[in-house]
């Protein structure tokens, strides 16, 4: 970033049913956020439709604009960037399981020059309780597959908490609906020969709330996102 200025930041989250994590995240995310200007877009709703729960209620008593999907994670992202008016994007998932104090390290990364922060549970530093062993072995699987068909070295693929400079945003074309999209990120980031940093990340346990992913046929359409983009 040429400037000197503080980065306006927008915070993209998606959400489907997260009731008793989103409002603590704002929280959490404002108080982090306190010396920035900045703007929180909750993309809300899944394939079912919006969330059946208080979600969407207690984001925008928190002062989130709130945007509506029906597709899926991915298609909640994509709509939430195309509306971000920052000069980082951060996409952070609602369930608390990305601890806020990382924001830091995601927003210099973006200050010191790189086009995409990704983070990583597979970096010193990194790590996730909230990891099952089949999930472990397909990330794993992932990596490798992507490192070597597109010349890569990213040690974690479907991991959400991220920055980008909105010059990245603008360059790369998203169309994965669903758990794809980070994959498709890191794929099409590494394309177009952006400046990539892994930062390590911990992720905790959702705190509370239902999974949405599920293992094997979300696995299955990561592995069609991989073959799609050769
Ligand atoms: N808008 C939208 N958000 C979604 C959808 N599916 C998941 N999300 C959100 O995306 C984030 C990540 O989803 P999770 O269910 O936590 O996925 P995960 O981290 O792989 O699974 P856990 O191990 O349960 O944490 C959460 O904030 C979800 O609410 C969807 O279809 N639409
Ligand atoms: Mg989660």
């Amino acid at each position: 970033m040429a400037s000197m200025r503080r980065p306006y930041i927008t915070m993209v989250i998606p959400t489907l049913n997260e009731e008793r994590n989103i409002g603590k995240l704002l929280g959490s995310v404002k108080g982090e956020l306190r010396k920035y200007d900045y703007e929180i877009i909750v993309v809300d709703g899944g394939a079912g439709g919006p969330s059946t729960d208080r979600t969407v209620d207690i984001a925008r008593k928190d002062g989130a604009r709130i945007i509506y999907d029906d597709k899926g994670k991915g298609s909640a992202l994509i709509r939430g960037f195309a509306a971000a008016r920052g000069d980082i994007i951060i996409s952070m998932d609602a369930d608390l399981s990305n601890r806020p104090n990382e924001l830091r390290l995601l927003i210099a990364g973006i200050e010191a020059g790189y086009d995409i922060c990704v983070g990583s549970r597979f970096l010193t530093g990194g790590g996730s309780s909230d990891m099952p062993l089949l999930r472990v072995i397909g990330n794993k699987a992932f990596v490798m597959l992507v490192n070597l068909i597109y010349r890569a070295e990213y040690t974690d693929m479907c991991y959400g908490y991220r920055s980008f400079s909105r010059k990245a945003i603008r360059r790369i074309r998203l169309t994965e609906r669903g758990f794809g999209i980070e994959t498709e990120i890191n794929i099409k980031a590494k394309k177009s020969g952006l400046r990539v940093l892994e930062v390590p990340s911990f992720e905790k346990k959702r705190a509370a709330g239902e999974a949405k992913l599920r293992t094997l046929s979300d696995g299955w359409q990561i592995l069609k996102t991989i073959a799609k983009n050769m």
